[in-house]
């Protein structure tokens, strides 16, 4: 047992399994760092900028399942995190941020560097407390991993650099948290009424978000004993894409397959473990019962017929045994063929441009599909990466989708990446970044020189903001401000000490690919994409086609016909 309050936070976080700390040292937090470089135990991972602690924390967290942290010194230090929090929080995994603070004596004056992360943090966490006394150390720091482990979301200590340098008490206690995983299930009569709105349905439509995670298994039985086709949200790809002959593929912005038609065109719809919040895309004509373990989301996307609270796996489990099978797979194999189709013509539109010069994003994204591991983590930018992401990599058993995809923060994929890499050293790690999104946080490509995280970037380098200058030519404005004026990436990955790759040439895409993912450190690929690629959601797309359409009539009588053409020339085929 350590003696001062920083040495017991230290213990408490190694009982609690805690095997690295990302942030940037401060003169608030070096009892902590002291302590845990005294510790031995506990790493230090070193990052450029505590947003990116925040995020690599937070895909830690995601993909251990275990509890995370990141630190951040007085004021500004621990101010930069705030993003990264609301990141991790919004995804519900388990993170704890220490925010040390100005000195206690000085709270309330005005101090330098003074702000009030007690209340700056309080809208991205669960828990979110002020140390002020050595006693009340042990509790506020066990309360807080309780908040971040069982609710699942960021707990915020915040430790005035004095306090942490004080005597702990003697009779400080140093347990980790606990992690209990109850059984959660609605109760027999809703249950059965459940059961019977589904048995009494003659079509069934399953929508699966990332409550479905330990529950593939009972979510393809429940499919098979409905006939029902299976949709998911971008968190729920992951888990119910692979080996499930059921999957429809997805709703929504980035949507692709028959889930939007296998969602509106049932009797009845059942949302598991979702959140998806695009209720446009919802429909009104079934009905709709949610089942999901937080109970107070029930209800707050559509007009529900019922909504119980339950884990997934638990309540598919008691479900089954009170469900029909059904015989009549129409409804299911009308789906599966149109999802089929759709897949079919995401293929065929990949052959048709992969050799077009600039390259192709799709044709890349489906390339990166076949050549990386069935084992790898992607993590995914905020912007277009997420169209080809969701629509050209396959979900595998041991493949992970780690992106921002609640929160929607730019340069999420790079920092998040950093965290998988540490967590998992052996495994392939690959970011899917936007231009924007990597030179929002570029300085992490340091980050990754410093650590040696053979972290696998590949660059859709498109020379603009591309997914905010499709929403302005969807909604029917020209676009503006969306350019970017870039250096040659590979260059500057070189000149940092990573690998760096250039490709403008199609025909380089699939060696250059090889090359990257096969290279034993870090590495970039800078793709030199087309910027007026446009990917069309499964609805709407009249609406939007009309809105397109006068977006390049307003640029043609600015003048900008080059744009025009370019863009016209690259979508004709998107276009029904
Ligand atoms: C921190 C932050 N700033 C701004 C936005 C708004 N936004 C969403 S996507 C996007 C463009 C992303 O551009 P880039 O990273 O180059 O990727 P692309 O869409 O071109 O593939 C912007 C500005 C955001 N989501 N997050």
């Amino acid at each position: 047992m350590g003696t001062t309050v920083a040495e017991n936070l230290v213990q408490i976080l190694i009982e609690a399994g805690v095997r690295r700390v990302y942030g940037i040292v401060g003169d608030s937090l070096n009892p902590v760092t002291d302590a845990i470089r005294r510790s031995g135990e506990i790493q230090w991972v070193h990052v450029r900028h505590e947003e990116a602690a925040a995020f690599a924390a937070a895909a830690d967290a995601e993909l251990t399942g275990e509890l995370a942290v990141c630190a951040g010194s007085c004021g500004p230090g621990n101010l930069h995190l705030i993003n990264g929090l609301f990141d991790a929080h919004r995804n519900q995994v388990p993170v704890l941020a220490i925010a040390a603070h100005i000195p206690s004596s000085e709270i309330g004056t005005g101090h330098f560097q003074e702000t009030h992360p007690d209340q700056l943090f309080r809208e991205c966490s669960h828990y979110c407390e002020l140390v002020s006394h050595p006693r009340q150390f042990p509790r506020v720091l066990q309360t807080a991993m309780q908040h971040a482990v069982s609710r699942r979301g960021v707990s915020v200590i915040v430790l005035p650099g004095d306090v942490a340098a004080l005597d702990a008490p003697a009779d400080a206690f140093a347990h980790g948290a606990f992690a209990s995983r109850p059984v959660v299930r609605p109760a027999d009569e809703d249950l059965a009424r459940l059961a019977h709105l589904l048995n009494a349905a003659q079509t069934v439509t399953l929508f699966c978000g990332t409550g479905c995670a330990d529950a593939h298994q009972e979510v393809v039985a429940l499919a098979e004993q409905l006939k029902a086709p299976v949709g998911y949200s971008f968190r729920g790809k992951e888990w119910m894409e692979y080996d499930n002959p059921y999957a429809v593929g997805m709703t929504g912005l980035l949507g692709w397959g028959a889930a939007y038609q296998a969602m509106h065109a049932c009797d009845v719809l059942l949302l598991l473990g979702t959140d998806f919040p695009y209720d446009t895309f919802m429909p009104t004509s079934p009905r709709i019962v949610q089942v999901d373990v937080r109970a107070e989301r029930l209800g707050r996307r559509s007009k529900l017929d019922l909504g119980l609270c339950g884990n997934i796996r638990d309540t598919i489990a008691a479900l089954l045994p009170l469900v029909e099978p059904k015989a009549d797979r129409a409804f299911l194999d009308a789906m599966r063929e149109r999802h089929e189709r759709s897949r079919r013509k995401l293929r065929a539109y990949v052959e048709h441009v992969g050799t077009r010069r600039p390259i192709h994003p799709e044709y890349v994204g489906a390339v990166l599909d076949e050549l990386a591991s069935p084992e790898a983590v992607f993590t995914i930018d905020t912007g277009m990466c997420c169209v080809w992401g969701a629509r050209y990599l396959h979900a595998a058993k041991g493949r992970r989708f780690i992106g921002s995809f609640n929160h929607g923060s730019m340069a999420n994929a790079l920092p998040q990446a950093i965290g998988a890499q540490v967590a998992y050293p052996g495994r392939q790690v690959i970011s899917l970044s936007g231009d924007g999104g990597l030179a929002m946080l570029m300085g992490e490509l340091l980050t990754l020189g410093q650590h040696d995280l053979p972290v696998k970037i590949v660059l859709f380098n498109n020379h603009t903001l591309g997914m905010v200058q499709l929403e302005m030519e969807a909604g029917g404005y020209p676009h503006h401000a969306c350019e970017l004026k870039n250096p040659n990436f590979a260059a500057l990955a070189e000149a940092v000490g990573l690998t760096g790759v250039r490709v403008e040439d199609p025909a380089q895409v699939r060696p250059a690919l090889e090359r990257v993912l096969s290279c034993k450190g870090p590495a970039l690929l800078d793709v030199v994409t087309d910027p007026n690629v446009l990917a069309m959601p499964p609805k709407d797309t009249i609406a939007q086609a009309k809105g397109f359409a006068l977006a390049m009539t307003r640029m043609a009588f600015a003048g900008e016909l080059d744009d025009v053409t370019d863009t016209v020339m690259s979508n004709w085929r998107m276009f029904p």
